[in-house]
């Protein structure tokens, strides 16, 4: 990417998810203090839940949203090598995201957003919330246009060609958060707003519920394809080897996009608005989506396996040393890997319906996705930026030893603070509480597993502190010489010049997704326009 305003353009999105990012790690660590009851000083319901509340929002909302915009338009750019369409268009797209985010905040800071990220009515919130946040989805509405624009745009100019798969699986993601995100925004305008406006008295917590459950589980996957990007297109070349399939790489990214739509009531098992028969459907879709992750591993380690073997390694496992371990996407993928093991077990025991009952609401649940998504996901955003700045600011990374002690205690600090969340899980403790100083038995059997969470914390905290000094002290340090170095692709073992289409495009797979929606939504919505509804009446803020 050589062009300075689309480099801007990069540079901005993603300072705006960093900062988001290392604000909502300092809420984290207040929030495992004020919870673990040891500090009478902090102890504050009220303060809590705007804390946690604003945490979730900065982390699942804001870092995500800015993050996954910033690298697509970055991808976009330097895959197909053609300027990006239409520049002033992602310009007001970032600033309409901006401006919701901030007027989001000012609800969220001020304690009149205590709704956690899911948001669930009854309780509601002032509606400058969801106001913002729905200028957050718009702007990155705005942004699934451009990609999908740009993506046209080059297939027309290539007739045949296969996309870039970087490019590909960036354009499968705008089309997955377009379907994903419909669910959440007929919940927001037609439930939540005129609710929060004081336009109707009651609502209907099963409908925003089961609406809001179309969005939950793809927004995850919306979330984790970024980093599966890194892992497809930047690990193989920077461990040193090639790419074991790139049809294979299309074939999951396919199938998670596919999948992860009709699967969502895997949310809802221990709900009452919706009947076993309809749980137990999407519960076998969930096992489905799995999938794709499995193969996601397997090609990984494959291609890493071949640059091991390619750099000398020898023996089963000759070739996991003989990695680049000092390189910092491949110190991120092997930790981020690591945790996908647990985190991933995590999932299947949720989704696992009859399982689902025993960890549901405890804090198993928090364990689960903070290792998957803040750990997994997260650590692979991290190393984009490593990679990223150098290029986006023509200058060196300022220290290349402390980008790797700063990924081995963000992965040492996520292991020390989940650990113990899932055990406190499995011992009865409830998620989304503001203090965990029950009776004294049960604040006894906590306690060591607090302390643990707090120590885990700090040193999360510590570490994104040092991801930002040295993204700042990158950008700010004199260039002592011209650097010249150009983002590199990975390339497949067996190059494809060919590709059917629906390997290259997403026109049959949105007709899919459109049916199988149809099926597993269909009459579970529907279902509510057909029965008497008495609707709760507004509690919270
Ligand atoms: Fe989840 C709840 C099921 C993945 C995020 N999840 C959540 C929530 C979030 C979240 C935020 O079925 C909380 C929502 C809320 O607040 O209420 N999840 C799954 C399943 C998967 C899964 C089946 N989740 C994710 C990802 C997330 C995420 C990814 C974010 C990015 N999740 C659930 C369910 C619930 C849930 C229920 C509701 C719980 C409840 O009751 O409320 C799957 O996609 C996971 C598949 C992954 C695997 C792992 C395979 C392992 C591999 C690693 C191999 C590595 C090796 C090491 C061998 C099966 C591929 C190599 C080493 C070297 C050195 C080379
Ligand atoms: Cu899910």
């Amino acid at each position: 990417m050589n062009n300075a305003a689309e480099k801007k353009l990069v540079l901005s999105h993603l300072w705006v998810a960093f900062i988001a990012f290392v604000v909502a790690c300092l809420l984290g660590e207040y929030q495992v203090l004020e919870r673990s009851g040891l500090f009478p000083a902090l102890d504050s319901t009220r303060v809590y839940f705007a804390s946690v509340s604003t945490h979730g929002v900065l982390m699942a909302f804001v870092l995500t949203t800015f993050f996954i915009m910033g690298f697509g338009y970055y991808v976009a750019v330097s895959s197909l090598k053609q300027p990006l369409w239409n520049l002033p268009l992602a310009w007001a797209s970032f600033w309409i995201a901006l401006v919701g985010t901030v007027l989001a905040a000012i609800p969220l800071l001020t304690g009149n957003a205590s709704v956690l990220y899911t948001f669930y009515p009854p309780i509601v919130a002032h509606a400058a919330f969801y106001i913002g946040a729905t200028l957050l989805v718009v702007g990155s509405w705005l942004w699934c246009a451009i990609m999908l624009v740009t993506f046209g745009q080059w297939k027309k100019a290539h007739p045949g060609a296969p996309v870039p798969l970087a490019m590909f699986a960036t354009a499968a993601n705008a089309v997955l958060w377009l379907w994903t995100s419909a669910g959440v925004a007929l919940e927001v305008l037609f439930q939540l707003i005129p609710f929060s406006l004081g336009w109707i008295d009651t609502i209907d917590p099963g409908l925003a519920r089961t609406l809001f459950a179309w969005t939950l589980h793809p927004i995850v996957y919306f979330w984790l394809i970024p980093t599966y990007i890194a892992f497809y297109v930047f690990v193989p070349k920077q461990a040193g080897g090639y790419l074991f399939s790139d049809e294979m790489a299309r074939v999951a990214f396919i199938v998670l996009v596919v999948f992860a739509l009709p699967i969502g009531f895997h949310h809802l098992y221990m709900d009452p608005e919706q009947g076993q028969g309809w749980k137990l459907l999407h519960g076998i879709g969930t096992f489905v989506v799995a999938l794709p992750t499995l193969v996601t591993g397997f090609t990984v380690i494959a291609s890493l396996e071949i640059a091991g073997r390619l750099r000398g390694g020898k023996g089963l496992f000759g070739w996991i040393l003989a990695l680049p371990w000092t390189n910092t996407m491949v110190l991120a993928v092997i930790l981020s890997l690591l945790m996908l093991i647990f985190g991933g077990f995590g999932g299947i025991v949720n989704a696992s319906y009859a399982m689902n009952a025993m960890v549901h609401n405890t804090a198993w649940v928090p364990g689960h996705f903070h290792l998957i998504f803040g750990g997994t996901t997260i650590i692979m955003y991290i190393a984009i930026a490593y990679y990223l700045w150098p290029l986006l600011v023509g200058k060196p990374l300022f220290s290349k030893n402390l980008a790797l002690m700063q990924l081995w205690t963000w992965f040492i600090g996520m292991s020390i603070l989940t650990t113990p969340w899932h055990v406190l899980g499995l011992l009865g403790q409830p998620r989304r509480i503001s203090t965990v100083v029950y009776n004294n038995l049960l604040t006894l059997a906590w306690q060591p597993y607090e302390f643990m969470m707090i120590l885990g914390g700090l040193v999360l905290l510590g570490s994104a502190c040092l991801l930002i000094y040295n993204l700042a002290k990158t950008q700010l340090t004199p260039a002592a010489e011209t650097f010249t170095e150009a983002v590199e692709y990975a390339e497949p073992i067996h190059a494809v010049s060919t590709l059917p289409e629906y390997l290259n495009g997403f026109k049959f797979w949105n007709k899919v997704i459109a049916v199988l929606m149809a099926i597993s939504f269909g009459f579970p919505i529907l279902q509510f326009f057909f029965m008497d509804t008495f609707g709760s009446s507004a509690w919270g803020y």
